[in-house]
C-alpha cells in the first residue's frame, strides 16, 4: 500500500500537492487510498483550480488499499471479519464476497487471498489493548483444529529433572483438548489419555476404556460463563467482556496486556501478555494469583503452519519455585493445522 500513495503522489506537480494539502487537511488522507477513478478526476479538478466545489462529491469509489473491505482507510480486524466470512468460497457459494477475492487463483477465496490480506494488514503494534488482542484473533481466526506430536521434558537448577514424556495432541475450537500419553518415543503404547472439553475433564485409562470425570468449573472457581473465555486467542469476544484489559508497554512490535478477570477466580488473578503483532502471537504470558507472579510461559520458537497461522512450536513454562529453578520445555513436531479433527475425538 505504500507503493500505492508514493504513485499517487507523483501524479501531483509539487506546487499542486502543497496547495491540496492546505485546502483539505485531514481529508487528504481519506482521499489517498481512494481509487484510480478518483485520482483521474482531483488531477482533473487541480488543473481546472475548482478545488473545493467538486473535490468531495465523487466519494463512492472502491478503495485501492488491498484489503480494506469496508472502505474506511484501514485495514484492520473488521476487514479480517469480512475476510473470514468469505474464506473457502466460490462463486456459487452464498457468503462469496468478490471484493475478497484479492489474489490469484480468481473464482475462489482461498489462503493465497489471505496471504496478500496479512501482507496488507497493519503489522506495528496498534495503541490500544483491543487491537493488540484482535491481531492474536487474527492470527488464529483461520484455525479451526490442530494436532501435533509433543516432547516435554524439564530441568531442575539447570539439570535433567524426571523422565521425557512423549504425548499427542488434539485441539479443536474452541474449547476441546486432548492429550494421548505415551510410554516411549516410539509412540506406540498408550498410557494414558486426557481429554478436556469445555468444563468436563476426562481421565481416561486406554487399557480398560474406564474413566474418571472432573468438572473443571467446580475445580478452578470460574463460572461457566468464564470457562471459555481464558483464551484470548480463540474467544476474544469473550475474553474482552470477561476482563479488564490495559496497555502496560509497546515497543514497535511487541504489545504489553494485563488481563485482570472480572469475577474473581481461583487460578489467575492477572494476566500479564506480550504480543508479537506482526504475527498475532502471544509470545510471553505471565501468569499471577493472589497478586503474585506464579508461572510465566514463553514461546521460545514459532512456525508458520500452513500458511495460515503463526502456531508456537517450542515452549518453556517456568514455574515460581522457592526451592529453585525448575523448567519446562515443549517442543510440538509434526504440526498440522486444520486436519478436520472430528468431535468424537474428545469423547471418553
Ligand atoms: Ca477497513
Ligand atoms: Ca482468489
Amino acid at each position: 500500500m505504500k507503493m500505492i500513495s508514493s504513485m499517487e503522489t507523483s501524479f501531483y506537480p509539487k506546487g499542486a500537492e502543497k496547495m491540496y494539502h492546505s485546502f483539505t487537511k485531514g481529508k487528504i488522507n481519506k482521499l489517498r487510498k481512494r481509487s484510480e477513478v478518483l485520482r483521474g478526476k482531483r488531477i482533473l479538478i487541480l488543473s481546472m483550480g475548482i478545488l473545493l466545489t467538486i473535490a468531495f462529491v465523487p466519494i463512492r469509489v472502491s478503495s485501492a488499499l488491498v484489503g480494506d473491505f469496508n472502505n474506511d482507510g484501514k485495514v484492520d480486524y473488521d476487514d479480517f471479519l469480512i475476510f473470514k466470512a468469505a474464506y473457502g468460497a466460490t462463486t456459487d457459494k452464498s457468503n462469496w464476497n468478490p471484493a475478497c477475492d484479492i489474489a490469484e487463483p480468481k473464482g475462489k477465496i482461498d489462503f493465497e487471498d489471505y496471504m496478500i490480506f496479512l501482507i496488507n494488514y497493519e503489522k506495528k503494534c496498534p495503541e490500544t489493548p483491543e487491537e493488540v488482542l484482535q491481531r492474536v484473533a487474527v492470527n488464529y481466526g483461520l484455525v479451526n483444529d490442530m494436532k501435533a506430536d509433543m516432547i516435554t521434558s524439564s530441568t531442575f537448577e539447570g539439570k535433567p529433572f524426571g523422565d521425557t514424556h512423549y504425548s499427542r495432541y488434539y485441539f479443536k475450537k474452541p474449547n476441546k483438548v486432548k492429550m494421548e500419553l505415551f510410554s516411549s518415543p516410539h509412540w506406540t503404547t498408550k498410557i494414558g489419555i486426557i481429554i478436556i472439553d469445555g468444563p468436563n475433564m476426562y481421565l481416561v485409562d486406554p487399557s480398560t476404556g474406564q474413566y474418571q470425570e472432573l468438572n473443571l468449573l467446580e475445580q478452578t472457581g470460574l463460572n461457566s460463563s468464564q470457562f471459555t473465555q481464558m483464551d484470548a486467542c480463540f474467544n476474544l469476544d469473550e475474553f474482552l467482556v470477561n476482563h479488564n484489559i490495559t496497555m502496560t508497554g509497546v515497543t514497535e512490535n511487541i504489545g504489553t496486556i494485563e488481563a485482570t478477570p472480572k469475577i474473581a477466580n481461583n487460578l489467575y488473578s492477572k494476566l500479564e501478555m506480550q504480543v508479537d503483532c506482526e504475527k498475532g502471537l502471544i509470545v510471553r504470558s505471565m501468569i499471577y494469583r493472589g497478586g503474585k507472579l506464579i508461572e510465566t510461559i514463553e514461546t521460545k520458537e514459532s512456525r508458520w503452519v500452513n500458511e495460515l497461522a503463526w502456531i508456537p512450536v517450542k515452549m518453556v513454562k517456568v514455574p515460581l519455585l522457592e526451592a529453585g529453578e525448575f523448567r519446562t520445555m515443549m517442543i510440538y513436531e509434526n504440526m498440522a493445522i486444520n486436519t478436520g479433527i472430528s468431535d468424537s475425538e474428545f469423547s471418553p
